[in-house]
């Protein structure tokens, strides 16, 4: 049984996450997404449009997620891979390198997929922005 690890915040889900949560399942039997609180987001600089709890439903109706835990801090990464027994983290190649992941070479497979290009949580923001703003106009 090979269990898969992932973190993100997963906001407005589109295909790209969902490209990235099927590749990642792929690669093993069992997937455990750690998804960014709210507060967490914070701290990463992020804000996401749906709340931790709306992100969670909508990430634990996806076909390819076996479980969805809160990701609270940088620092929990080694523990979620000894308390989940993780095989392999699997992250976007936006990652790649990053020394928030290499670390963990030492405890799991490291893994960066090709990102889906053309799509982001951002772009879909911000096209909704300019769709309201020319609307209301
Ligand atoms: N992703 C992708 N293609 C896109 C957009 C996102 O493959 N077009 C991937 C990202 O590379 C990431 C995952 O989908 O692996 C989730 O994306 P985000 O929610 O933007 O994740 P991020 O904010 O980068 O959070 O501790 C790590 C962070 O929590 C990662």
């Amino acid at each position: 049984m090979k269990r898969v690890l992932t973190y993100g915040t997963f906001d407005m889900l589109h295909e790209g996450h969902i490209n990235l949560l099927r590749r990642a399942r792929e690669l093993g039997d069992y997937l455990v997404v750690a998804l960014s609180t709210d507060e967490f987001n914070t701290i990463k600089g992020k804000s996401a449009f749906f709340p931790y709890k709306k992100r969670k439903l909508i990430l634990e109706a996806v076909r390819y997620v076996d479980l969805v835990i809160p990701e609270e801090t940088w620092e929990q990464k080694i523990d979620d891979i000894n308390n989940y027994n993780i095989d392999i983290v699997v992250m976007g190649s936006d990652w790649a390198g990053s020394k928030r992941f290499e670390y963990l070479r030492e405890y799991a497979e490291v893994v960066y997929l090709p990102r889906t290009r053309g799509v982001s949580s951002t772009k879909i923001k911000r096209t909704c922005g300019n769709l309201l703003r020319v609307a209301g106009d």
